[in-house]
């Protein structure tokens, strides 16, 4: 039997999962699995999240919070996202997890052993500031090829191109906003440049691949390979599994990949069969699929199948790589910073799990970009899922119901018409599996709407309302019929719709799913038609409204909070800071404000002038103390009331949750000295 190990792309646990993800990479990885599994092939569908890179670290330095509690949080959030929408995994593992540590280490000692791998010195980018090397995520700035403004240091989002942070024009600190400075360090590098030949060798024989994926290699080739740099001095991550490597990580994308294998062995693991993986990766007949959105090619269709090569020990290549385009929003690119998203957990709170998977099957971003839009999600749902699909399982069951007690009738002979429905059975999982074979999830999703639209106009031509006046048989020949085809769009649509198909199957009392028998008549007369209820419900107006509402509130609220919180580095210069007024000023009176415990009045002197000023310090800093003390204030503070009493001017501490301390002078210098 054909083995199918598929994958897809392993999601980074830095956030939930959004419409795009699922458009991109798990919805066609799943459907095809699905309908592998329909055709008794031996198929298995391998995940896990990605927790390792930059990606995940600036999480957890933005919540102020360790890496490990981030990629817990979002593990679990992102399984329970895929549950929740029917995207089954055989195994869905997580990076972080000591198998894939192993199996990492083992790939590089493997290359490094075959003289592919080698240690150079080469400049990385260093903020000053922050004090360490901004590798990847941590550097920003415009974008050599393409001239975005914000590519990342690793990836420019806008034309896909893999960086190296010292490619960047005008780099800035993500963190900080610093321009960093240039530094000598060494790390390890793939020698790609070696595996060109056999890289182009390999993909020129790949003739059916998709456009997007052919191009984008050519490309690379036509520039060239060069050796890249593997290994990252970050703490979060594989350890180089190297002595004189100490303290230097895995690049995210050299481990990362390797997390297909070592869930897949996990998974064999599993079974109690620790060797079942080996059956898969050492398969030269394998089908290895990879499913990825377009941002990921580079990876997988370059880098990957290098390190496999590399790798060499019989190991499998790639077989496909399926990689679609994006999905927009309402027009506009997903953005998760500016909020610009639908959360697929918000979006289950919502709807059923079907409705969003027929949206994004039918709208696949596979040869362009394409867009969701709230209206057009209303109209696919309202005018196909519940007026083409759900009306013709409405209708068959309430006729069969009414003339035939709920029961299928036997058919008498077939006219032309009838003979119709039954080519279209009997052709209908030879043409739809060919689409879905070749990865066309858009059309088969069209082709599958298209059986339930014949169905209704074959209904509606033979007119069983007429036909029971005065032929009987007739109409129990229509109604055996659309019974069948109902049960062969049920199988046929099932990797698509899971959960609206199961329905019709059970009310059917038919749970044979197998691809090839949805082309025969297997609803026999006598089987009881139980009532489907409603399959899928209109959403509503209002129910839109709220939820573009949502969308614009949403992408506002975060619009806002970013201009304030200055998510990206914004500057300031150096009038921005004098306008400050920051100076020295001696404290010659103190005292405590009656009924408070925290506030202290003091009198200060700043060169000539004396000013009184309210300060929360009261709990840390007894009156008597702070006479006499020189500080920090800024004398350009609009004059506030506090508790009722003139405060003019701010001193400047520094705290935390449980300390504070005062900002003082380190030498003695006169009050009013300006601070600059
Ligand atoms: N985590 C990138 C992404 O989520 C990355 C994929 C890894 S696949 C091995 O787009
Ligand atoms: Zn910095």
């Amino acid at each position: 039997m054909k083995k199918i190990l598929v994958t897809s792309a392993l999601p980074y646990a830095n956030g939930p999962l959004h419409i795009g993800h699922i458009a991109g990479a798990y919805l066609p990885a799943d459907i095809y699995t699905r309908y592998n599994k329909q055709k008794g092939n031996n198929v298995i569908h391998i995940g896990g999240t990605d927790e390792h890179g930059i990606a995940v670290t600036i999480k957890a330095e933005q919540e102020n919070t360790t890496p490990k509690s981030i990629v817990d949080r979002y593990h679990k959030e992102i399984a329970e996202d895929f549950k929740r929408l029917k995207i089954d995994f055989d195994n869905f593992s997580r990076t972080s997890k000591d198998i894939h540590k192993e199996m990492s280490q083992d790939f590089f000692l493997r290359i490094y052993n075959k003289g592919l791998i080698e240690k150079r010195e080469g400049e990385q980018l260093y903020c000053p500031h922050c004090k360490r090397f901004l590798a990847d995520r941590y550097v920003e700035g415009e974008c050599p090829y393409c001239h975005y403004e914000n590519a990342r240091g690793d990836q420019c989002e806008a034309c896909g191109k893999w960086l190296e942070p010292t490619m960047l024009i005008n780099p800035r600190c993500k963190i900080c906003g610093t321009t960093p400075v240039v530094k000598k360090t060494y790390h390890w590098y793939f020698r790609l440049d070696k595996m060109q030949e056999q890289l182009e060798g390999w993909l020129d024989k790949k003739t059916t691949w998709k456009s997007n994926v052919k191009s984008f290699t050519k490309g690379w080739f036509k520039e060239g390979l060069r050796a890249r740099a593997i290994t990252r001095d970050i703490e979060w991550g594989v350890p180089v599994p190297l002595d004189e490597a100490d303290g230097k990580v895995l690049y995210v994308w050299f481990d990362a990949p390797i997390g297909y294998i070592s869930s897949t062995k996990e998974w064999a693991q599993k079974q109690g069969k620790p060797d079942l993986w080996k059956e898969y990766w050492y398969d030269k007949e394998t089908k290895l699929v990879h499913f990825i959105g377009k941002d990921n090619i580079v990876f997988h269709a370059i880098v990957w199948p290098a390190m496999l090569m590399a790798y060499n020990d019989g190991i499998i290549l790639p077989s496909e790589i399926p990689a679609n385009e994006f999905l927009n929003i309402e027009t506009k690119k997903i953005s998760t910073s500016r909020n610009w998203a639908i959360w697929v957990h918000d979006f289950l709170d919502d709807f059923p799990a079907d409705y969003l998977r027929y949206y994004l099957a039918a709208n696949a971003p596979e040869n362009s970009d394409m867009d969701f839009t709230w209206k057009d999600f209303q109209a696919k749902v309202n005018g196909e899922l519940a007026d083409i699909l759900g009306n013709l399982v409405n209708r068959t069951y309430v006729f069969t119901k009414k003339y035939f007690g709920g029961v299928i009738p036997a058919p008498g002979d077939f006219d032309e018409d009838d003979k119709k429905i039954v080519k279209i059975i009997e052709d209908a999982p030879a043409e739809i599996g060919k689409l879905l074979d070749e990865f066309h999830v858009r059309q088969a999703t069209f082709r599958l709407m298209n059986l339930a639209r014949e169905g209704n106009r074959y209904f509606d031509y033979k007119k069983p309302w007429n036909l029971i006046k005065n032929d009987r048989e007739k109409c129990g020949t229509t109604l055996y019929i659309l019974s069948n085809l109902l049960n062969t769009i049920a199988t046929l649509f099932a990797p698509i719709l899971p959960d609206g198909m199961e329905t019709v199957k059970k009310a059917l009392h038919n749970d044979d799913f197998t691809w090839e028998t949805a082309s025969k008549f297997i609803i026999k007369p006598g089987t009881a038609f139980d009532n489907p209820g409603i399959l899928y419900k209109k959403v509503e107006d209002k129910t839109i409204e709220k939820e573009e509402a949502k969308l614009m509130d949403d992408n506002k609220n975060k619009v806002e909070e970013k201009t304030e919180n200055k998510d990206k580095p914004s500057y300031v210069t150096i009038d921005d800071v004098l306008k400050l007024g920051l100076k020295v000023a001696e404290v010659l009176e103190a005292e405590k404000v009656e009924k408070t415990d925290k506030l202290l009045k003091m009198k200060i002197k700043i060169g000539d002038e004396e000013r009184q000023i309210i300060a929360g310090i009261a709990k840390e800093y007894t009156p008597e103390e702070m006479i006499g003390k020189k500080i920090v204030v800024v004398s350009n503070m609009k004059p506030a009331k506090i508790r009722g009493i003139e405060s003019n001017g701010m001193l400047l501490a520094a705290s935390n949750e449980d300390h504070l301390t005062l900002l003082t002078i380190d030498r003695e210098i006169e009050s009013g000295s300006s601070i600059k």
